[in-house]
């Protein structure tokens, strides 16, 4: 019998992110960080009391501040004042309406906030924190450096890379999240839209549209409470939320990424970039320590959003 063809036109399985139980600061830089390849990171943050976070606790704690939530596509988006406790609410409320097979209207995306810079009554939930994977110039005060995201079950962020070409570490709290990577060589057959964020969809990829797409390589990777995901200097990541989800990321340079990211300048990026980017430069490469560049380089954290 001659086997269909169609088997042979069945979709190659997508390439799995690998998967390693801690990692000590020489191996991250050696197999990952110089090479540039991606990486899930398991172990680290198994003391941290924020895996057992609910609306109780931050209800308790947030002392009355309200943070932005993005309505719509976050890559636009107005925002709508709340507060944290207030926002967890409606999204316990919104997963309740779904597992009872209703469609509720979008809650919105708690995104890219310096909750950590904003609230630092959470950090000692988050710590012991894993410094040792950063370049030292951010050891002092990293909780400044962090961005925090907080959504529902089928929250997304389109298909980008982060705009400062920087290095990403990024952290699993509540909740599962599934990324789609594609290496930043293959940037210009995702079909970018200004700077940062491309059309192409690899979740629903439309290759009538998108002809060159058919050449991506693309990874997927998908994280639990506590995992911790190293994404490469302007590799373009999709992401999805899988159920109501709490993560946070550090974009953080190292001084070829900082160069990478002045020298973008020249490749179209907002010349903003270029400020931020040389105040990292100035840091991690020319040693100038953390405390005189931080007040200039804070406004990147509303900025990035
Ligand atoms: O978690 C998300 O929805 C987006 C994360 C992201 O784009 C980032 O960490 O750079
Ligand atoms: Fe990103």
């Amino acid at each position: 019998m001659i086997l269909s063809n169609n088997s042979t036109l069945a979709k190659t399985p997508i390439k799995q992110v690998p998967i390693v139980s801690n990692m000590d600061r020489n191996r991250f830089y050696q197999d990952f960080v110089r090479p540039e390849k991606p990486v899930l990171i398991r172990g680290l943050t198994d003391k941290w009391s924020a895996l057992n976070w609910n609306s109780d606790y931050f209800k308790e704690n947030e002392g009355g501040l309200k943070l932005a939530v993005k309505m719509g596509d976050v890559s636009k988006g107005e925002r709508v004042p709340m507060l944290t406790s207030e926002y967890i609410q409606l999204l316990e409320l919104h997963e309740a309406k779904l597992n009872n097979g209703e469609t509720p209207d979008n809650p919105g995306y708690l995104h890219d906030v310096p909750f950590f810079y904003l609230f630092p009554q959470f950090v000692k939930d988050i710590e012991p924190f894993p410094t040792h994977l950063f370049p030292k110039w951010y050891w002092p005060n990293w909780h400044n450096y962090i961005q925090f995201f907080m959504g529902a079950t089928g929250s997304l962020t389109p298909l980008h890379f982060d705009t400062l070409c920087t290095h990403n570490l990024f952290f699993q709290v509540v909740g599962r999240k599934r990324f789609i990577l594609i290496p930043a060589e293959q940037k210009d057959l995702c079909y970018m839209e200004g700077w940062r964020w491309a059309k192409f969809d690899p979740s629903h990829p439309d290759y009538k549209r998108f002809p060159l797409a058919k050449g991506i390589e693309p990874l997927e990777v998908i994280l639990e409470p506590g995992d911790i995901l190293y994404i490469p200097s302007g590799m373009l990541h999709q992401v999805h939320g899988l159920s109501l989800s709490i993560s946070f990321n550090i974009d953080w340079h190292t001084t070829s990424s900082a160069w990478k990211g002045v020298m973008s300048w020249f490749k179209g990026a907002p010349k903003q970039n270029i400020y931020y980017n040389s105040l990292c430069l100035a840091g991690v490469g020319g040693g100038i320590p953390a405390k005189y560049i931080f007040p200039y380089y804070k406004s990147y954290l509303n900025y990035v959003s």
